[in-house]
Order: structure tokens, then sequence, then C-alpha cells
């Protein structure tokens, strides 16, 4: 695998960032995960687009315009013969001193790791997960704001691994005022009659791509699609219940707090969410040999 960092390649031997780093000594960078099918890159302009985003928020200024980063993931996934893989984009602060202003940072780096993707087990989609709440709340906006895929991933990584102390797979997480706001690595949806709902992002929520892709693919199923605050008992008496992430695509889940989720197998809306949207990842995005 060849690995780009701040426009050259490198074998994985050799790909290496240094230790003084700021993304390394505090977290201080962003990133996007993103997937290849069939040879296109799956909404990469959406991705890009967020990256941007996150970079606005932290006052970090990437060396390459949009169309350059896409042209970078683009070359970085033909270097490697990409079709169907996995591609992890970070942007660190760069090398500074041990202090942790970002001042002396000079540069910031670019990263790109184009590789084979690791599947969820088919058991998970066949059967649905078994999810619990855990203690560790969500970021508060007003602390580190959920919508910033940042480099420090702890309060995520806190939750899975009191879910997996519980002896589950994932996460829901709450916000400070204990309305749901995601799990660790995906956003979380509901169906409860003809309606689709999920938190909204102040709920703290992550700006999903898959979950936008779902809302939409919900419109046109003439579901009605909203975005309130959710509580545990709108999980618990949910008719249906999926996560939604770029790695995981839909997850249904069949389990919340030893609550069964409607007839506790995966329920129809969410299956045929789940072959519509496998038939768009299979059909657009951007053409890498091209
Ligand atoms: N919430 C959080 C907190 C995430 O990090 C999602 C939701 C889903 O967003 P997208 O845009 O992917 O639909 C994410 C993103 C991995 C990995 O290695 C994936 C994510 C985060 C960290 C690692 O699979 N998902």
């Amino acid at each position: 695998m060849k690995i780009y960092i701040d426009g050259k390649y490198y074998d994985e031997r050799n790909a290496k960032i240094s230790v003084f780093d700021h993304g390394l000594l505090y977290g201080d960078g962003i990133f996007e995960g993103i997937r290849a099918y069939n040879g296109r890159v799956f909404r990469l302009r959406e991705h890009i687009d967020r990256l941007f985003a996150s970079a606005k928020a932290i006052l970090l200024t990437i060396p390459l315009s949009h169309a350059e980063m896409m042209k970078a993931v683009i070359a970085t996934c033909r270097r490697n013969k990409v079709q169907d893989g996995y591609i992890r984009l970070l942007v660190t602060r760069g090398i500074g001193t041990l202090g942790l202003n970002p001042k002396s940072c000079k540069a910031p780096s670019v990263v790109i790791i184009a590789g084979k993707i690791q599947l969820y087990p088919e058991e998970y989609y066949e059967k649905g997960l078994d999810i619990i709440t855990v203690p560790t709340v969500r970021n508060l906006h007003s602390a580190l704001n959920p919508a910033i895929k940042s480099l420090n991933y702890l309060n995520n990584i806190l939750a899975k691994i009191e879910a997996n102390n519980g002896g589950c797979e994932e996460a829901v997480m709450l916000n400070s005022e204990g309305f749901v706001a995601e799990c660790t690595g995906d956003n979380l949806f509901i169906i409860k009659g003809k309606q689709l709902l999920t938190p909204p992002l102040s709920a703290g929520a992550l700006y999903g791509i898959t979950r936008e892709v779902v809302m939409g693919l919900g419109r046109d199923a003439g579901m009605s699609v909203a975005e309130p605050n959710l509580t545990r008992y709108d999980l618990f008496n949910a008719d249906e219940c999926f996560l939604t992430g770029t790695g995981a695509e839909l997850v249904p889940v069949v389990k919340i707090d030893g609550r069964i989720i409607g007839d506790g197998s995966p329920g129809p809306i969410t299956k045929a969410l789940v072959a519509q949207y496998r038939t768009l990842t299979n059909s657009v995005g951007e053409s890498i040999y091209d």
C-alpha cells in the first residue's frame, strides 16, 4: 500500500508522522472516513466539504483547495488500485514544540490512506445489534462541538469501552440533557409508523453523510422525515431502529437496554432502506479510473 503524505507517496513502513506533530501530542487535527464502491468514491464532495468545515471550526488552514484535495484522494485510490475500499483522510496541525499552542506549528500535514474496508460481520445485518446506553455523555457544543470530526475521539472511545464492558458492540450516547445524541461512530434512526426520525445536530449528532443520504431515501419512499429530540423512551417504543455510518452503512438494531425493538428482528422498512442504500452506493460516485 502506498500512503500519501503531503504530496508524496510512501510505502507503509516508511509512512511516518513526527512525534512532535500536534495531531499526536494533542489530538489537534481532523479526519474523514470515506468509502469507494465499484471504482467510485461515494459522496466524495460531501466528505471534503465536511473536512473543510471541521478545519474552519478549529482554525486550521488546509494547504490544498477543495478541488486539489478531491484530486489527491482519487489519485491515492488509483495508485493503490482501489475498487472497493476505505479511505482515511487526515489533516494534522503539524510539527510544533511540546507546548500546546498551535502557533508553534508551521505547516499542517495531509495524510491519505486508501486501503481495504474491514466490514462488520454479516451476522450484524442479518440478526441486528443489541446496544446499550452508556454513562459517558456526548461532548457539549460549548466545549468541543460534536460536529467537528477531530482527531480527539476519546469521548466516543470511552463510550465504546463502556458498551464493550456491558457485552455490546455499540453504545447509545445521550447528551448532557438526557436526549439521544448518536452512537460512537454512527448516527441513530428510529421508525415509528410512517415516520423516519433521527436526533437533530443540536442534540450532539455528527452531520453524518450516510444520515443525509438515508433521510433522502426516506423522503423518496414517502415517509415523513424529522429530526426531533428523542429520549430513551422513544427508542424503546420504536417500531424499528438502525444505525448509519460510512463504514457500517445501515445496521439494524433489535435490542436497546434489554428492551426488544419491534419483533426482535430487523424490520421491513430498515431492510428496504438497506437495499436502496446498496443500490445507490454501487451506482454513483466520483470515478477513480475515468
Ligand atoms: N457519528 C460519529 C461520531 C462518527 O464519527 C458518524 C456518526 C457517521 O457519519 P458518516 O458521515 O460516516 O455517515 C461518524 C463517522 C471508522 C470510523 O473507522 C467511522 C466513523 C468515525 C470514526 C471511525 O469506521 N464514522
